[in-house]
């Protein structure tokens, strides 16, 4: 019995190995699962569900795949990806969840989240991200012929990039706060999230009592996944 999590894929095109990885760890791994649960920033950038890449029927194949073999997939939106609709998550069989959502495994409530919200010393960032929420300026964006699209999102990855190189380490984790919040707002001890790219499990002193939050690793050079067993919550780095 087990069930995974894995965030920050960041797939493209570009990066071929990365998706192989992907599609070894789904026939190898996920299939044995009880659910996969994709954490965001599963696409290095999504502009809508009509983009014709042909990476995205890929993906939705073996995702499909998957859902075909009894096995639920679930997906939390990331701040690459938070356009991912309807229209894919039906190719796929995936199952789209709001951005913080408690999940019950095996006798824990975990709280799950792609982790960005957390970040709140990160002004310039949740500035960004209020805006890029905003219902009618998605409404917008959408309508907008597909080589716009294209061209205003790499415009907003690299002024990403370049603003990101100025922001310190600290600015870019999460908030210890807002975190402590998050879980006592949905009244838990255990959260997993992705997005700071710092794979870790972290022992905190809540006022509750003692809780853990484990952060999954980018896919960047090796995959990272969450595995959680009714004895045990692990972080598990694994070559593509
Ligand atoms: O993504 P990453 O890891 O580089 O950095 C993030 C934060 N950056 C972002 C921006 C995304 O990378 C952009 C992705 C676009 C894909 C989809 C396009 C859909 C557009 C839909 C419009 C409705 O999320 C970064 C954080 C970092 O994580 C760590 O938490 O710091 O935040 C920023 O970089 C925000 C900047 O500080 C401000 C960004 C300015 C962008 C301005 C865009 C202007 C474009 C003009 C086009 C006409
Ligand atoms: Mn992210």
């Amino acid at each position: 019995m087990s069930t995974l999590f894995i965030a920050d894929l960041h797939l493209c095109a570009q990066e071929p190995a990365i998706t192989a990885g992907f599609l070894r760890f789904l026939q190898r791994e996920a299939i044995h699962a009880d659910a996969l649960y994709i954490l965001g920033d599963l696409f290095e950038a999504w502009i809508g569900d009509d983009d014709p890449e042909p990476l995205h029927d890929e993906i939705a194949a073996a995702l499909q795949a998957l859902h075909q073999a009894g096995v639920p997939c679930y997906f939390i939106h990331g701040n690459r990806d938070f356009l991912l609709g309807k229209r894919f998550a039906q190719a796929s069989g995936m199952t789209l969840l709001p951005e913080e959502q408690v999940v019950s495994l095996y006798g824990r409530n975990i709280l799950i989240m792609h982790g960005d919200t957390l970040c709140t010393d990160d002004q310039a960032y949740q500035e960004f991200r209020r805006k890029v929420h905003n219902t009618w300026i998605q409404k917008l964006f959408l309508a907008l012929p597909l080589g716009w699209r294209l061209k205003i999102a790499a415009k907003m990855r690299a002024r990403s990039q370049q603003t990101n190189q100025y922001k310190s380490e600290a600015i870019m984790d999460v908030n210890p706060q807002a975190v402590e919040q998050t879980m006592l707002r949905h009244n838990v001890h255990w959260m997993i999230h992705g997005h700071t790219h710092r794979p870790a499990i972290h022992q905190l002193a809540l006022t509750n009592g003692e809780a853990h939050r484990a952060v999954l690793g980018a896919w960047h050079v090796e995959g990272s996944m969450i595995k959680v067993t009714p004895q045990a919550v692990e972080l598990i780095p694994f070559p593509f």
